[in-house]
């Protein structure tokens, strides 16, 4: 078997229901909302109906307010923790209460790009034209989104959350049993420390019924997030040129990519990107892959880019890309966010790195994350030093953009 084989001998194995695909089949056995973009983006190239299946997946699980979770659960599966009953969600579906980066539309656009069927766009877009109104009216703080929950950067225990989380008091006795760390190293997976303030927020947001404005009002984590907002910027752009394909309004898309855009000109760089802290009005100037991100939606300015190229290099160890900053104390090279090399970041950047002409940093990349693959195996995340691999193997999203890559 080829390693191309390979890649789609894995969606295929993970496959839930023909509508959606695990991230991996033990450690996340259902599916998760960015996964599924990528892993959509991987199925456009060999089967397109099952990458618009997968699209429609994830929109089952889209909440009455337009919000989509992170997670879809199913009742026949077990094996996750947090599990369905812990979210006590105000909506009548098997959900998590959380949003991931908001990839969607950025995914459809690349499977319209493949065959560009209209009825597809025009079966989709209404529900993520609500998800991106939903998110324009929950989660604006002065023209930039934020996010509530370290799992809702999809980067969750990235150190440049550390200090907000640190400042959170766990008020109430917390009991829980995890099961990542029973299947997974715990020395790869996130700390007891991060994990109690997961699982404390989560019940702060049960307790609050998961109403935006009470949680914005009382929880410490409200962040200002470069990835997130970035992500946010190019689904805006994808929403724009698909409402123009089918005849829509696109201009509301268009005017949240350009104030989005001039607020995170304004706010968040200091040299570099960088996300802000609301409760405590700073500045996170922690770098980390997150600051790559204004590449990949052309927010940064040429000058800009250029220092996000050197830090590019600055992050390049044996195998590209860390994420998070190699010389710093807290970069684990073998810790989860905390500086693995982790292929969605370094799709984001092969991307990103084109749309500035820098085609052959982007092309280096590009090889050398085959090449890691091909070596390494199938992993969740990679060692910067060594290149072996850590977290789920057979892990979708690492299959799905290795075949875009591929085909790119
Ligand atoms: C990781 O996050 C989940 C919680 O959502 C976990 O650790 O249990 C992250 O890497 C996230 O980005 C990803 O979507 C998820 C499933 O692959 O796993």
């Amino acid at each position: 078997m080829t390693t191309l084989d390979n890649a789609k001998d894995i969606l295929i194995t993970n496959d839930i229901d023909g509508y959606s695909t695990r991230p991996s089949p033990k450690l996340y056995p259902y599916q998760w909302f960015w996964d599924s973009c990528f892993i959509a983006i991987g199925y456009s190239h060999f089967d397109i109906d099952r990458a618009k299946r997968e699209i429609l997946g994830i929109l089952e699980s889209q909440w009455a307010n337009g919000m989509i979770p992170h997670i879809k659960f199913n009742s026949k599966t077990k094996g996750y923790f947090p599990s369905p009953d812990k979210w006590k969600i105000p909506e009548p579906k098997l959900t998590s209460g959380i949003t991931q980066p908001p990839m969607l539309a950025i995914a459809v656009w690349e499977i319209y790009n493949k065959d560009r069927d209209k009825k597809f766009l025009r079966i989709v877009f209404e529900k993520i034209k609500k998800y991106h109104e939903y998110l324009a009216k929950y989660r604006e703080n002065e023209n930039l989104l934020f996010i509530d929950h370290p799992w809702e950067s999809g980067t969750d225990d990235n150190p440049i959350y550390d200090e907000t989380l640190r400042r959170i008091k766990i008020t109430i006795s917390l009991r829980y049993k995890r099961k990542d760390n029973k299947i997974i190293a715990s020395s790869h997976r996130p700390t007891k420390e991060h994990y109690d303030r997961y699982i404390f927020l989560l019940q702060e947001f049960a307790k609050y019924k998961y109403k935006i404005n009470i949680i914005k009002n009382r929880s410490q984590f409200i962040i200002e997030d470069v990835l997130f907002n970035s992500i946010w910027c190019e689904a805006n752009l994808c929403m724009g040129y698909i409402a123009r394909e089918i005849g829509e309004k696109s201009l509301q898309f268009l005017d949240w990519y350009e104030a989005t855009k001039k607020k995170m000109r304004e706010k968040l760089v200091d040299k570099y990107y960088f996300s802000f802290d609301v409760k405590n009005k700073t500045l996170i100037k922690k770098k980390s892959c997150a600051s790559f991100l204004p590449l990949f939606a052309k927010i940064s300015s040429r000058k800009e880019a250029e220092e996000i190229l050197k830090l590019i290099n600055d992050f390049t160890l044996k195998f590209p890309v860390c994420t998070y900053d190699p010389k710093s104390p807290e970069f684990d090279p073998k810790r989860y966010w905390r500086g693995p090399v982790w292929i969605n970041i370094n799709w984001f950047l092969i991307r990103g790195l084109m749309k500035y002409g820098f085609v052959k940093k982007a092309n280096e990349i590009k090889m050398k994350t085959i090449n890691l693959i091909k070596k390494h195996g199938f992993y969740e995340y990679f060692n910067p030093k060594t290149g072996e691999g850590y977290g789920a193997d057979n892990f979708s999203w690492t299959a799905a953009l290795l075949i875009d890559l591929f085909n790119d």
